[in-house]
């Protein structure tokens, strides 16, 4: 069963056509999607220009709030347009499968690219469909989010997460909608994250699954391990918990029993 919440922003601004949502699924992984579609190309031209992101800006303030003490790799601290094969979040590092490019850019944007944060984002340059790159963890992470782009054809990103039994994967479709029929809407942005406490990860793989031309930018990749999700109770505890708080309120009054209670609540609360 899949409880949708959606947020539908329509016209943010004349530049910025988009959506941001949360999805919790049965096995309790959070996604958060914004995305925020450029219209500012005239023609088939790559003309677009930088467009702000409310969108894909909300989705990743609300991963991050279900979150604590991560690190967010930014870009910024390479050399800029060098070739890397390393992102590092704090202590812990993670690997490119194959080199990937930092782009500089600190205006205008590249047929589309341009970073979320700074003046640096990671450009993944044209390549064949299928052909993917993978970012791999030293340590299993339950958290992964990113924000990307000119991801301008729906359907044209695909996440594959490697469980951490090194067999199982889960793919995830990174569900754009820049780009829809035929539309130009080059220099569109979005943030995509997961939270997936039952399913730790050691690898994603970002997946072309469509057009192989034109380049994607990713920045602002953030990464969290299980002790960095910010737990709350589940409604059932919760429920739990106020029905004892209601029977003690009720039955015992300001008794010694109803201290009692409520040092055992209050306990209960905080552990
Ligand atoms: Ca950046
Ligand atoms: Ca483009």
């Amino acid at each position: 069963m899949i409880s949708l919440l959606i947020r539908t922003t329509l016209v943010a601004f004349s530049v910025s056509i988009s959506f941001a949502y949360t999805v919790r699924t049965a096995n309790a992984a959070q996604v958060f999607f914004g995305e925020d579609i450029n219209t500012t190309a005239t023609g088939d031209y790559e003309n677009a220009s930088r467009i702000l992101s409310p969108n894909a800006d909300q989705a990743k303030f609300m991963f991050l709030s279900k979150l604590q003490n991560v690190k967010t790799e930014t870009f910024e601290s390479f050399t800029p347009n060098s070739s890397i094969s390393q992102l590092n979040f704090g202590f812990n590092t993670a690997y490119l499968s194959s080199s990937l490019t930092v782009l500089s850019i600190p205006t205008g944007n590249a047929n589309g690219v341009y970073p979320t944060s700074g003046n640096q984002t990671l450009l993944q340059t044209i390549g064949d469909t299928n052909n993917a790159f993978s970012v791999i963890f030293n340590t299993q992470q339950v958290a992964f989010g990113f924000s990307a782009t000119d991801i301008e054809i729906p359907g044209n990103l695909n996440l594959r997460f490697l469980l951490a039994d090194g067999i199982s994967t889960i793919d995830r479709l990174v569900p754009t909608q820049a780009g829809m029929n035929g539309t130009n809407n080059t220099g569109s942005v979005v943030y995509y994250g997961v939270i997936d406490p039952e399913n730790p990860f050691i690898q994603v793989s970002f997946i072309r699954s469509l057009i192989p031309y034109d380049g994607f930018g990713f920045d602002d990749m953030t990464i969290g391990e299980m002790e960095n999700v910010i737990s709350v109770p589940e409604p059932t505890n919760l429920m739990g918990i106020t029905f004892v708080a209601s029977l003690l309120l009720g039955c015992f009054g300001r008794s010694e029993r109803f201290k009692f209670g409520l040092k055992w609540l209050k306990k209960r609360l905080n552990g």
